[in-house]
């Protein structure tokens, strides 16, 4: 066994988005792709000597192929040690918490989130640090430009790994250990949340749902909460990863995961339900005919966080996304803690939970997550929601509606235009930049513009800073419109229009979300031309 060098030749468009590198399965099988953005991630590391390294995936097509690479391509530079998931199997928030377990150098995530797979879907590779989270954008833009630079590859020779084999075999001088995926994970939430309590929950009749798109998460509910939480047989439905995530789109809002909400609406609905992405870091919640708005989930995460053991010491902080809903905001506020605005993506909450100014982060997508990791992490909010469902003995919709009486309700939705015209939507991002300075002060019938800007941010530990993070605009009571385009797509561009309107009123907390938003809708498309220029006439997705 030897190590080679191949020559090779730069591919175009190989930078990062909000989450790695995304792209059709058949870009990434281009003799060379996966490989030249791999030598571009070694490049911007140094040296492997000494290091240990995570590698695992959410189990799509292609997952094993580019860990046997990814492998042997470590091996090439010198890395000492690979923890591999068993099946090459590690979520995204398993493998933030193998990395900061084992102390790992950082780690090597496949794949592609709520993308849907197959060989005809979408795959991806994103590195993470030593912290256990996304690499900042330094690097991976270093990343991105030794992508532009490349001459050659390094890779050993050697044969493939068994990846279904517990233990540790040597490659090419490198130790590869297959770890059971599910262990650290599972332990890690034995400690931070009331299992004897969630156990006595089941235990007396309670019954949930949770739906894992035959995705990544699978493994980890099945053993947890039917193995550990004694949840029946069953409440895991979908729970075999499966490579095209069974044809389906593993992105759980009311849209994809379209059965667990009818089930919830129905008659015998069970008390709860949940589901998740792709990779695991996503959880939507529901309970019977209310499903949990992402922004909502972390309001009342925050305003109840004590119930739980690992939060019992309270909140420093919370974060969350721009364009994420500022019900976290009133929170923090009768808390007299921080609440930090950070673009989108869970990148930037990396610093703030170094730094201890944050235990709470999430984002409108269905993100939820604390400092016990540096990703956002579908189970753990479930969990969440289960420990404070055990310890409130409440349905769900009575413990969401309480909450809207007592800090008042943030209507919120999201409306994706997806796959338009790139430069159409390019267009209209550049004709609402123009407009921006002559924003501030309009009034849009009940509406006065207090505020209109391209979202910038300033990291408040680093001070890097990064700007165009979304087209902002803030009306005098708090409403809110924002523009941004998707940097996790692989078909044109995404557009994603964001709504928000505030609502104390007790009396009006049952309004249809859409109706309640429909001014805001209106002002939105007639300041943009969004429906005009993207050429549809509705959103392709409403969540
Ligand atoms: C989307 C979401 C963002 C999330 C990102 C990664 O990004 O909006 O909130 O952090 O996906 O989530 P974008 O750029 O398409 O809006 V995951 O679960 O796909 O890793
Ligand atoms: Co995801």
């Amino acid at each position: 066994m030897s190590i080679q060098t191949i020559p090779t030749t730069p591919f175009a468009g190989q930078r990062p988005g909000t989450s790695g590198l995304r792209k059709k399965v058949t870009e990434f099988l281009q003799p060379g792709y996966l490989e030249n953005f791999v030598e571009a991630i070694f490049l911007t590391l140094g040296e492997g000597a000494g290091r240990t390294l995570v590698v695992g995936g959410d189990g799509r097509y292609f997952n094993r192929g580019a860990i046997q690479t990814i492998l042997r391509m470590a091996a090439a530079h010198g890395v000492q040690r690979v923890l591999v998931g068993r099946g090459g199997i590690l979520s995204t928030p398993a493998v933030s918490c193998v990395i900061r377990k084992h102390a790992a150098f950082g780690g090597i995530v496949l794949s592609a989130s709520h993308n849907p797979g197959g060989p005809d879907g979408d795959f991806g590779i994103k590195y993470n640090i030593g912290n256990g989270g996304p690499a900042p954008e330094t690097l991976t833009e270093a990343m991105f430009a030794n992508t532009q630079a490349l001459t050659h590859y390094r890779i050993s020779d050697a044969g493939p790994v068994d990846l279904d084999q517990l233990g540790s075999t040597q490659l090419d001088g490198m130790a590869v250990e297959i770890i059971d995926p599910v262990a650290d994970y599972a332990e890690l939430m034995a400690r931070l949340f009331d299992f004897a309590a969630i156990r006595a929950l089941f235990a007396g009749g309670f019954r949930m749902r949770f739906d894992a798109m035959h995705a990544v998460s699978g493994p980890y509910a099945t053993t947890i909460l039917e193995g550990m939480l004694g949840a029946p047989a069953g409440t895991v439905v979908n729970g075999e990863p499966l490579e095209d995530f069974g044809g389906g789109h593993p992105d759980p809002n009311p849209v994809n995961a379209a059965e667990l909400i009818a089930c919830m609406d129905g008659p015998g609905a069970p008390d709860f339900g949940a589901a998740s992405d792709g990779d695991g870091d996503r959880n939507m919640i529901v309970g019977r005919r209310l499903a949990v708005t992402p922004s909502d989930s972390l309001a009342i995460i925050a305003a109840n966080a004590t119930v739980a053991p690992g939060y019992a010491g309270g909140v420093q902080g919370i974060a969350r996304s721009m364009p994420t809903s500022t019900a976290a905001d009133r929170v923090a506020e009768a808390l007299g803690i921080s609440c930090f605005e950070t673009p989108t993506g869970w990148k930037y909450f990396g610093n703030l939970m170094d730094a201890e100014l944050v235990t709470l982060c999430g984002e409108e997508s269905y993100g939820t997550g604390s400092h016990h990791i540096r990703e956002k992490d579908g189970l753990w909010a479930v969990l969440f929601w289960l420990n404070l469902l055990a310890v409130r003995g409440k349905p769900v919709g009575e413990i969401v509606r309480e909450h809207w009486a007592r800090f008042g309700r943030n209507y919120y939705s999201r409306h994706d235009y997806e796959a338009v015209d790139a430069a159409a939507a390019d267009a209209m991002m550049a004709a609402l930049r123009a407009q921006l300075p002559a924003l501030a002060g309009q009034v849009f019938g009940s509406f006065r513009v207090a505020l209109a800007d391209d979202f910038a941010y300033t990291d408040p530990v680093d001070h890097s800073v990064a700007t165009r993070q979304g087209i902002r605009i803030v009306m005098a009571d708090g409403s809110r419109i924002v523009f941004r385009l998707s940097g996790t797509g692989t078909e044109g561009a995404t557009v994603r229009l964001y709504l928000e309107r505030y609502e104390a009123d007790p009396a009006r907390h049952d309004i249809d979300t859409q109706y309640a938003l429909s001014e805001l809708i209106a002002i939105a498309d007639s300041v943009s031309g969004l429906r005009q220029r993207t050429g549809r006439d509705r959103p392709t997705v409403v969540t």
